[in-house]
Parts: C-alpha cells; structure tokens; sequence
C-alpha cells in the first residue's frame, strides 16, 4: 500500500503540476546531443531539461510530447523516476487539467451507466499499489534494420514505477457489467487536432480488465500521476505493453463484440507470421503482452576494458508478462549464466543481474545478455522484423574493447 492517496485536496495540491506551461521551449533545447546508435539514418537527438517536472531527457518531439529516458537512469535504480521516465503522447496533450470537476464516464454494455468524479473512483474499492514496466511497443524501434517509420526510439521508451489506485474491476463494478460484454475501451482527455483523425483510444479483453493487478492509478512513485504522464488517472496494465495504459482517463466504455477503432483493428499490430521487408498485406494480430528483455548497462557499445583483468558486467532485465527465469550472457558460439539480483520489486519489475567473466584475452565481440521467463519465453538471436517496429526484443549485442 502506498502512501500516496487520492483526495481532492491531494490532486489540487498536485493541481500546480496539472498547468504544462512550456514557453520558449525550442530556445531551451540547449542540452548535449546523444547518439543513440540507430543505424540507416541520423541518430543523434538533443537532450534537455526544460519540460516542466522533468531532468535531463533525450528528445524525440517536443509537441506532442515524446521523451526518452536516457540508458543510463536504468543503471541509477530499478525504480525510474518521476522526472527521467520516458513520456509519450500520440496527439498534442491538454496542458491542465481540473481535478475537482473531473470526471469518470463508465458507460456501454453495463446495468447503469456512471460519471464518478475522482473521491467516487478511489472510494470504489481497495487501494493496491503494483511495480510494473510501462513499456511503449514501439521501444528500440529505432534500431530496426531496414529502418521502419515512427518516433525513432532507442531502447529508452521503457521505465519502471510504482502505480497505486483502485481495481478496474472495482470501477467497472460501480456500474455493473452487461451480458454479452466482451472488451472494455478507455479515452482520455485528448483528441486529434486533425479534422476526422481517429481519437487515442484502446481496449483490452475483458478477461484482463478483470484481472487483480489491472487499476485504475493516480499515483505514481507515491506522487500524484504528473501531467506528462497522465494526471489525474491512467489505467495500468502490469505486462502488457503500454499502448493499452491509457492516460488522462475519461470514458471508460463497455463493449459487446470486436474494437474496430483504429488504435486496435488497424494500428498497434504485428504479422500473425514472420515477415520480410518485401512482404504486404499479410494477417495481423495486435500487441499484447510483453516478451522478456535484457539490458548490459554498466558498458556501452564500444567502450575500452581492461585487458588481462577479469570484468564484471551489469544490467537490468525482465520477464515480460511474467516472472524473469534467468538471464544468460551470450558470445558468438559461447553462453555464460549470470546471477540475478534479489527479487526486489515481483514479477513485472526490473531486476539486476550480473556476472563476472575471466580475465580478458581480448576484444569482446558482440556479447549480449538474454533473458528467459518462467514460463519459457526467450530472447531471440535475431530481430523479429516488422513494418512498425514493434515489440523488438531481439538479444542487444555490443562491442568491448580490451586495451
Ligand atoms: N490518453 C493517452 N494515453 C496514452 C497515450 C496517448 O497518446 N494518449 N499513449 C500511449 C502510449 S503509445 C504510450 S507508449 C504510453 C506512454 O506512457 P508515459 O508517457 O507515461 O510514459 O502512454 C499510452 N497512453
Ligand atoms: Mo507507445
């Protein structure tokens, strides 16, 4: 449980942070460049520190929002913080937001439709509280080989925190759900700016909308949900991927049948088979839930090492959609267990692991750490490639230098 809870007074409180004021904002993009590695096309981006609530951050799009957390925060903790966790917005945010009159349309196939302002949602239920990966599909996008179109992230569209708030199925329950319901779709506050573009909305089975873990949040870290990142709610959906984590909750939508809004029929989806970059009009499925992934963070790609000296090298990694089994340190024609932290966080957390090799002859070629899931899933060797780049959890390979 956390300590965070939802009142009015609380989010008011919080309401100085709900105003995204940005003036001069382009002039302020004075940080360093970084080199993201993105091969086929530039790869440098600005970083800044200029976004309101947040520390230094790698750019991808100023309006609406796109920020990438640089690799380094995930080498500072396994919780990321507030102010460096990535922020992704498809079309331009409200920049305030009024908590008192805010309100919760729950509506659809249900009994009785609702509108619950915010004292109404965290009275629906008990208060939990749930570490969990927010992960964009898109993540590491960017490094995909042909290049694929969208916000060219590297692998810095990932973050961890803590989420508190109440049960969906809470929520859900104050209207009560109709026979026949079969997915429940969110929509925030923000709309297209373009005439007759398709609203940001998406659904989920309703299976996983009743699931234990899946909430309703307004706190993140034990802070009200900052702006960027949603406020006043967003819906949290430990181990899928964050497409489904709708921020800035307004309609909560009973649906009876298949989603044929665009954000899921048409858009968020993968090839129901692998594909080539010559291949078109193949089947679809959408994204889901997410596959297990490993990160090396004490080294980057090409850094210089100590010849002769044994190394110890460092990362996060997770399970995905379940538990992390373990992480192994892979070479060409050569593999290496390594040891995994405490189990700190459950199982949608990141979590350490290590290992120390033996005293280097040389160069270490394209190593790269997988990790395996409880219930088998493994990183593969080679990128699943796909149009849009999504879900990539290809083995990261880099190059040390011994010297
Ligand atoms: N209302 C709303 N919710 C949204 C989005 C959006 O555009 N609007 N983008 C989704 C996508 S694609 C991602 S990756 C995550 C990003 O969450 P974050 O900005 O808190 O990191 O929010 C999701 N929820
Ligand atoms: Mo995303």
């Amino acid at each position: 449980m956390s300590g965070v809870r939802l009142t009015r007074r609380a989010l008011i409180a919080g309401a100085g942070t709900t105003a995204l004021a940005a003036p001069g904002l382009a002039q302020s993009l004075v940080g360093q460049l970084v080199d993201l590695g993105l091969p086929d096309g530039p790869s440098l981006r600005p970083t800044t520190p200029a976004f309101p609530g947040k520390g230094e951050m790698i750019v991808q799009r100023v309006n609406a929002p796109v920020l990438e957390t640089p690799m380094s925060v995930f080498r500072e903790g396994l919780i990321t913080p507030n102010d460096r966790f990535f922020v992704r917005w498809n079309w331009p945010m409200p920049t305030a937001v009024k908590a008192g009159a805010h309100r919760v349309a729950v509506g659809g196939a249900v009994r009785q439709a609702v509108s619950l302002t915010l004292d109404e949602i965290a009275a629906a239920g008990e208060h939990v509280s749930i570490v969990a990966i927010n992960q964009c599909a898109g993540n590491g996008r960017g490094l995909s080989e042909p290049r694929v179109t969208g916000t060219q992230w590297g692998n810095g569209a990932m973050g961890c925190a803590k989420w508190t708030g109440v049960r969906l199925r809470d929520v859900l329950a104050k209207a009560g759900i109709a026979a026949g319901a079969t997915r429940v779709r969110f929509a925030g506050l923000d709309v297209p700016l373009v005439d007759g573009a398709p609203q940001f909305i998406k659904s989920i089975p309703l299976d996983i909308a009743m699931r234990d873990d899946v909430l309703v949040a307004w706190g993140m870290n034990d802070e009200p949900l900052p702006i960027l990142h949603g406020f006043p709610l967003r819906i949290v959906v430990p181990g899928w991927f964050s497409t489904y984590w709708v921020k800035m909750l307004s309609t909560i939508e009973v649906l009876t049948g298949e989603d044929d809004s665009y954000y899921v029929a048409k858009s968020y989806r993968v090839p129901a088979a692998p594909v080539t970059p010559e291949d078109k009009d193949f089947p679809t499925i959408p994204i889901t839930a997410m596959p297990p992934r490993a990160f090396i963070t004490s080294h980057a790609d090409g850094a210089v090492v100590a010849k002769g000296q044994p190394l110890t090298l460092e990362g996060i990694a997770f399970g995905g959609d379940c538990a992390l089994e373990r992480v192994d340190l892979v070479g060409e024609g050569w593999e290496m267990p390594c040891t995994l932290g405490p189990d700190e966080h459950g199982p949608y957390a990141f979590r350490r692991w290590s290992v120390t090799l033996p005293p280097l002859a040389g160069d270490l070629s394209q190593i790269g750490v997988r990790a395996r899931n409880v219930q088998g899933a493994v990183q593969p060797d080679r990128l699943a490639w796909n149009p849009s780049g999504y879900a990539r959890n290809v083995i990261e390979r880099i190059t040390l230098r011994a010297q």
